[in-house]
């Protein structure tokens, strides 16, 4: 472990760089609006002593829907200092799930941008605590059923100076979702002391940063990867972080390397591919970056290779997750095996485990668990599913799948509960996908087991091709036969559907539920 203090609160982060003499140095950058780190400070205080006024206490969650620019940090940090409890909402929540977000956590007050601030509609608060709505980056919406006020206005005559509630290292800092893609999402508790410890592992171990530096993670701050990139790693170093709001189209991101020139550039795999077949990849400007790093996917060598021709960098990939808060699985620049989810990042323990909970020897498959101190000690209100996942003693049970060469490489395997029986032979979706992401032919491509109507499970591929105008049926054949000849025959999908675009999540990644949703008739 790492010594955090008994009595802490993980606003230290961004405030700590006015006592190590940064108050000057650029904190934020980006369309969104750049500010120093005296500024932030002083908008976060705002934000903190405002949210104390409007009547919360410490240990009250309040919910932030909010893009990727200054109001983010400073609205988070704000409330921390406050000893409020943030919710970092994926901002492409409906009404119907946002209205189970303010249930779950009763939180009475909600930060939303402008532009999803209509989100909170009838739907959305009826029957929850939420007493006001805060809206950053534009004009409040007209009509509410909670009353709404701009930040402009619930910010006016504000003091900019605010001493840190007194936290200790282990209460709770801020809460985020899981994804919920089977069942309900379950809220993820953080504790004060895991944004620090992420910074002094991963942060430390891999990234490295100076206080030079400039970040630029493309996932966002709701999600757990974009926020150790854009705000717990380079405020720890009082280095600069890119904001980029709006959706992050490869135009819009080749624009802000071109412009902010981050040092430390943070994608994932279906980012990296969008990039390299851009128009404008061919002049773009990527002389600034240093490092390029990836996680939240399997990263397929095709992507990487592309990526190395068009800005002559490898790829550094990891794993993690939002339970751990940060990546614990990583490549560093030093020791990089393509494929692999990387060595475990020091500061944590992880173990390949057989379903008795044995240790399996190295080359062999099992479940991963991992153990470290930014580890959520529980889920909010679901007992249940904490037991399921957070077995005593620390450790947290992954459900994926893994196997550890001799070098201590760790390999994703896929999900344990992905094994599926096709034909009456058991086949992993994933190192199907992982065959056709190799296939030149394929620009996208996601593997999905499906139930047929007497039960039995078939795989479907879904696909885009890099030429668009390419005979479907002829590439469906050589796809299916490139399968069978570089895996075993029997794992061949058996459909091949062709779309535009694959659809994404709210956090870019394939959204393989909206796959499961294509009605194929
Ligand atoms: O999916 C991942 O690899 C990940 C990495 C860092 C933080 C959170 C997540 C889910």
């Amino acid at each position: 472990g790492f010594a955090i203090p008994e009595t802490y609160n993980a606003s230290a982060i961004l405030f700590d760089n006015l006592d190590r003499g940064r108050g000057g140095h650029m904190a934020v950058i980006g369309p969104g609006g750049s500010r120093t780190y005296a500024q932030l400070c002083a908008e976060a205080s705002r934000f903190g002593n405002a949210l104390l006024g409007a009547g919360l206490t410490q240990g009250d969650r309040i919910l932030l829907f909010l893009d990727d620019s200054p109001a983010y940090p400073a609205a988070l940090f704000g409330a921390i200092r406050a000893g409020l409890v943030p919710l970092l909402i994926n901002t492409l929540t409906p009404p119907e799930l946002l209205n189970f977000y303010l249930k779950d956590s009763s939180s009475r007050v909600a930060i939303a941008d402008a532009a999803f601030a209509a989100r909170f509609d009838d739907v959305a608060c009826a029957e929850t605590a939420l007493e006001r709505l805060v809206v950053v980056n534009g004009a409040a919406p007209e009509d509410s059923p909670v009353p709404v006020q701009t930040a402009e206005a619930f910010l006016q005559g504000v003091s900019d100076s605010l001493a840190p509630a007194p936290t200790g290292r282990n209460d709770m800092a801020f809460w985020q979702y899981s994804s919920g893609s089977t069942g309900r999402p379950k809220g993820i508790v953080h504790l004060q002391h895991d944004m620090a410890y992420t910074a002094l592992s991963f942060g430390r171990h891999v990234l490295d940063l100076q206080p030079g530096d400039i970040c630029f993670s493309v996932p966002k701050i709701f999600f757990a990867y974009g926020l150790g990139n854009s705000l717990t790693f380079p405020f720890s170093v009082g280095a600069t972080s890119v904001l980029l709001p709006g959706q992050p189209r490869p135009a819009a991101v080749f624009e802000a390397i071109a412009t902010c020139r981050p040092t430390h550039f943070f994608g994932l795999p279906t980012l990296y591919t969008a990039m390299t077949s851009a128009p404008e990849a061919a002049t773009a400007d990527l002389s600034s970056l240093k490092l390029c790093l990836s996680a939240a996917e399997v990263l397929a060598n095709e992507v990487a290779e592309a990526w190395r021709a068009l800005s002559g960098h490898d790829i550094i990939e990891g794993l993690g997750s939002t339970e751990v808060l940060h990546i614990y699985l990583s490549n560093t620049r030093e020791a990089r095996r393509p494929g692999a989810a990387g060595l475990r990042v020091p500061g944590y323990e992880v173990a390949i485990r057989d379903p008795d909970g044995n240790d399996v020897p190295d080359g062999e498959q099992g479940v991963l668990w991992v153990r470290g101190d930014s580890n959520a000690p529980f889920y909010w209100n679901r007992p249940d599913k904490t037991a399921d996942a957070m077995r005593g003693d620390g450790w947290i049970y992954t459900g994926d799948r893994m196997r550890r060469d001799a070098d201590g490489f760790y390999y994703f395997l896929g999900r344990a509960d992905e094994f599926v029986k096709v034909s009456g032979q058991w086949v992993y979706p994933l190192e199907v996908e992982l065959c056709l992401a190799d296939h030149p032919e394929l620009r996208e491509c996601a593997v999905l087991a499906v139930e047929m109507a007497d039960r039995r499970m078939t795989l479907h591929a879904f696909v885009t091709a890099e030429d668009p105008g390419a005979d479907r049926a002829a590439l469906a054949d050589r796809l299916k036969r490139h399968v069978k000849a570089t895996l075993l025959p029997y794992k061949y999908p058996r459909s091949v559907i062709f779309l535009d675009h694959l659809p994404k999540t709210g956090t870019g990644k394939i959204d393989r539920q909206a796959l499961l949703a294509i009605d194929l008739d």
